[in-house]
């Protein structure tokens, strides 16, 4: 059945008349090349009152902005970001599916691979964009600080005088879905981590924007408003930026046409509702051709049903505006609405993310035939005893919830040295660091049984879990298989998750366990679509195939906030190759060191060592 259908998509994308097939494109290496740009940005992380819904909040921004500002490259670009630290914070940014070949140090994830940028000092990001095109994102990777610290990454083809495999659109724009917390971020943070409190955001925005479903003493909030042209085609790039919830966007009256996502073209997708999960990016083409007038754009999140518990719902609205130069009679008319899903659909997105198949291009790489390393990690919940090992579990505030991966909550490391840093030093004491993540669940149940979302004795013999600073290794080149199952333990979230470093060919997605006998059957292997970051269905499975072919330590992990925060995460060893090309080169001069001013003789102490440590195991 399923295969039958991605059969049919297949070839429905493949007999698609319009835009791509008809366009002749090369992603590179054709053409003149343009001269490669250096960009250049300074980011000043500072704090700043913002009022929204009568209530005053120091928010932590970049530039003053919320969303912060969009950085807008060429392919083939360098770019070099100065941060700022004026905020009390410690700091990093990650430029989320920039694949920083063999530049990991750039990768922006503290103690992961560098150290945080403390409060008053600086640092400076170095990185080229090679091979990618479309819409990203950068954020800060401190817990839910990327709540306002996060905006547009935007790389646009270097050659071609029709540079898209679809015709140019007349204006391109962001739209940027997030959420406005009437709370400290780092109080919220706390709470998750430390107590039961389960903070909630107080509306969504789209580009910072509350819209008119809010107000303060009545009076609304401003929206986003996009003008338009009769006639004329937008190109939207949407990003969820949200901590907390997938969204569904809609206009009324219009449909999208989905060309890219996660910087990688997607076969064309014509939908009138799009779903995207915090970490996913999406290039969508919008086409002003309905009667001039005023729509609305409405971003409303989805939630998996009781028995899971639930949160407040928080839609948000944005307009879209035509301006008809002859024509102002509109502008006072109440906008159209559209009929967005309901809250407890996730089918919905369900079908929009198996819908999604690749765009063949000559610069398209081919879907790695021979797997060499075969993961299964399932994603859940659990608990650990606030003391000791054993504890009161479930509802009880003896133990704290956490998030895991095979059964293993992830952990910093207590140690002062970056893990990518102790990695390239080959320092002896990172092996005693680091925990192997189980290639598979340590124990077989029915991972979807939804008899096991409610606290209780089935749920309650699954819910101890650990903590560990959980790694993986990998060969330079190797082909890795990883089916992501998420479970009903305790909850039935679908997890969006996302590898740095790396882009995932997405093989399949089901609901229920999965089962390989049945289901590799069903595998993609002519069109999967590319993704740093992969929903995987609540209640159901998804299989993704990547090369390990950038040296480093990659953070791979739950694009959810909470789920992040409560350890849902590993990190993946890349070695290095056999040649300097295909090695991760030393640290950048001005990389951060401990305390940022002393010299660490410590690891350069360290690196003299003659022992080798075996890299066999982790
Ligand atoms: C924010 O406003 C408070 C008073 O409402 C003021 O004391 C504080 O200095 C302001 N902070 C900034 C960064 O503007
Ligand atoms: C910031 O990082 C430094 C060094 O890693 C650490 O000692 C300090 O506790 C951190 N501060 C906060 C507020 O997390
Ligand atoms: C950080 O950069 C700012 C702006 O360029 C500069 O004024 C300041 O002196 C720098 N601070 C440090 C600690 O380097
Ligand atoms: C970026 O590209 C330039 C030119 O090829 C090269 O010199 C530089 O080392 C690269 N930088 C990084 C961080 O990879
Ligand atoms: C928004 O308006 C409603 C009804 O007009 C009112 O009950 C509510 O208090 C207002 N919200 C704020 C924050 O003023
Ligand atoms: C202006 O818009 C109104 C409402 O859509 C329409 O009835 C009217 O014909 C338009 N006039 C012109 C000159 O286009
Ligand atoms: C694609 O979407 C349609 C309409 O929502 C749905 O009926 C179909 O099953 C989806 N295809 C796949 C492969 O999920
Ligand atoms: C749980 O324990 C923490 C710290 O011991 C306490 O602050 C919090 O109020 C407790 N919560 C509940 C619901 O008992
Ligand atoms: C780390 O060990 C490898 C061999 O295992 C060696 O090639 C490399 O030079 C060492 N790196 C450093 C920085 O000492
Ligand atoms: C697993 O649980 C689901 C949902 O409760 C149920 O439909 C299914 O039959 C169960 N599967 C097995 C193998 O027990
Ligand atoms: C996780 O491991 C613990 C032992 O550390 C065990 O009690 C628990 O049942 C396991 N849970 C799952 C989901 O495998
Ligand atoms: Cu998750």
């Amino acid at each position: 059945m399923q295969r039958n259908q991605t059969k049919s998509q297949t070839m429905w994308s493949r007999s698609l008349p319009g835009v791509a097939a008809a366009v002749v494109f090369f992603l590179s290496t054709m053409a003149l090349p343009a001269a490669a740009a250096v960009v250049e940005h300074t980011f000043v992380v500072s704090q700043m009152n913002m009022t929204h819904m009568c209530k005053e909040m120091l928010v932590t921004v970049v530039n003053g902005q919320l969303p912060g500002p969009t950085i807008e490259v060429t392919e083939g670009d360098s770019v070099a970001v100065h941060v700022v630290n004026k905020s009390p914070y410690n700091i990093t940014i990650h430029w989320h599916g920039v694949k920083q070949r063999r530049n990991c140090w750039a990768d922006g994830v503290p103690m992961i691979t560098q150290r945080p940028i403390l409060p008053n000092h600086n640092f400076t990001y170095r990185f080229n964009i090679t091979g990618q095109e479309g819409t990203l994102w950068w954020h800060a990777h401190v817990s839910y600080l990327r709540g306002t610290l996060h905006g547009a990454f935007i790389i646009r083809p270097r050659h071609g005088s029709s540079p898209y495999p679809f015709p140019k659109p007349h204006r391109e724009i962001p739209i940027i879905i997030g959420e406005w917390w009437a709370m400290d971020l780092t109080k919220a943070e706390r709470d998750l981590t430390y107590y039961l409190a389960d903070d909630d955001p107080s509306a969504s925005t789209i580009n910072g924007k509350l819209g008119d479903l809010y107000n303060c003493s009545g009076v609304a909030e401003d929206g986003y408003v996009l003008d338009v042209e009769p006639g004329k085609t937008y190109l939207l790039r949407v990003i969820n930026a949200a901590l907390f919830s997938e969204y569904y966007l809609k206009i009324a009256g219009h449909k999208f046409t989905v060309v890219a996502a996660d910087a990688n073209y997607v076969s064309p997708y014509t939908t009138d509702v799009i779903a995207i999960a915090p970490g996913e990016t999406l290039d969508a083409l919008v086409v002003a051709d309905v009667a001039p007038g005023r729509y609305y754009m409405v971003a409303s999140p989805n939630q998996a049903p009781k028995p899971d518990p639930q949160h407040p719902v928080f839609v948000t609205r944005a307009t879209v505006q035509y301006n008809n130069k002859h024509n102002h009679s509109n502008n006072g008319d109440v906008p159209v609405a559209p009929e967005m899903p309901y809250q407890h659909d996730t089918m919905t997105s369900f079908y929009f993310h198996s819908n999604l198949t690749g765009l063949r291009h000559s610069q398209r790489p081919p879907v790695p035939a021979q797997v060499d390393e075969r993961l299964f990690i399932t994603l859940g919940l659990g608990s650990v005893c606030r003391k000791g090992d054993s504890c009161v579990r479930g509802d009880s505030n003896d133990s704290i919830t956490v998030a895991t991966m095979n059964n293993v909550s992830f952990q910093l490391p207590a140690a002062t040295t970056p893990l990518l840093e102790a990695h390239y030093y080959n320092t002896s004491s990172m092996d005693d660091m680091l925990q192997e993540l189980p290639g598979r669940p340590p124990m077989a149940f029915n991972f979807t049984d939804r008899a096991l979302i409610p606290t209780g004795p089935k749920e309650l013999r699954l819910e101890p879990t650990s903590k560990a600073t959980v790694a993986r290794r990998f060969r330079h080149g190797a082909v890795v298989e990883v089916v992501f199952q998420s479970t009903a333990l305790w909850q039935s979230d679908s997890n969006p998750m996302h590898m740095h470093g790396h882009d995932m060919f997405v093989l399949a997605r089901g609901l229920g366990n999965y089962d390989a006998a049945r289901d590799v059957d069903r595998y993609n292997l002519v069109d999967p679509p590319l993704k740093n970051t992969v929903l995987t269905p609540r209640v159901g499975w998804v299989a993704v195939r990547f090369v390990a072919d950038n040296p480093g330590v990659w953070f791979v992990h739950c694009h959810f906030d909470f789920h992040l925060t409560m350890g849902m995460a590993a990190v993946f060893i890349v070695e290095d190759g056999p040649t300097q090309d295909t090695s991760l080169p030393p640290p950048p001069t001005d990389y951060l060191t401990c305390g940022h001013n002393l010299v660490p003789d410590e690891f350069y102490l360290r690196s003299t060592k003659t022992e080798v440590p075996d890299k066999s195991g982790v």
